[in-house]
């Protein structure tokens, strides 16, 4: 019996990869280390400081703990300066049709994203109001794949983990939501996220029909 829906933001709601691209590609120009745009696709999903861990693989050692903490922060200062200019036009298609949806269904609808820049966003977007509660990067310790966002974004809402369906656009995020126990959509290809119990090639080809 389906209650409600715990939604990604980056990848699923709006597209953000390519702005999370441009500041990982130009902190890793600066720092002399090779970063293509195959590389990103490793960190869909992924956490600002294990991003970091992943672009520098084994020159991780050459730097301080405090050089690690300026490197994350210099990338999410070139990444911020995207967001100023992002507003309701960068929702993707569908993903509109898809709150109204679950808002006549009188369904619940949470946000569990690993970013910590999710409520800015959101707020971008012009979409903060809609969801009753909004799990992001400073919610909890471990980041997906574990499943600690989504049970706390259950919670928030008031469900148990089987009456949720996460949608989600990372590997990452998909086997955080089975942790969870909870009833996993994919939305992208399947050699990504095509592990869950459903799966769609995009926000726009979601089918809440099927799902529920
Ligand atoms: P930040 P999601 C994730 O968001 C992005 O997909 C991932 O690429 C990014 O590294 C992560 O947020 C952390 O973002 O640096 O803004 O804290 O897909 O979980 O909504
Ligand atoms: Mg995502």
């Amino acid at each position: 019996n389906i209650k409600g829906f715990i939604i990604d933001l980056d990848g699923v709601i709006t597209e953000t990869s390519e702005y999370h691209f441009q500041g990982w590609k130009r902190l890793a120009e600066e720092e002399g280390i090779e970063f293509t745009r195959e590389d990103n696709e490793q960190l869909r999903g992924v956490s600002r400081s294990r991003s970091l861990e992943i672009l520098l693989g084994d020159k991780i050692d050459d730097y301080s703990d405090e050089e690690f903490q300026e490197m994350m922060d210099r990338k999410n200062g070139y990444y911020q300066s995207f967001l100023d200019d992002m507003d309701d036009d960068d929702l993707l298609p569908g993903a509109r049709e898809l709150l109204d949806e679950i808002k006549e269904r009188g369904l619940k609808m949470a946000i569990a994203s690993s970013s910590r820049n999710a409520k800015r966003v959101l707020n971008s977007l012009d979409i903060s109001d809609e969801f009753d509660a909004i799990a992001d990067g400073h919610s909890v310790e471990d980041a997906k794949p574990a499943p600690d966002i989504f049970l706390h974004a259950a919670k928030e809402i008031g469900l148990k983990p089987e009456e949720c369906v996460v949608l989600e656009d990372a590997e990452s995020g998909i086997d955080a939501a089975i942790a969870a126990e909870m009833i996993a959509v994919g939305v992208g290809p399947e050699e990504r996220v095509g592990h869950g119990d459903y799966r769609f090639d995009s926000t726009a080809d979601i089918d809440l029909e099927k799902i529920l």
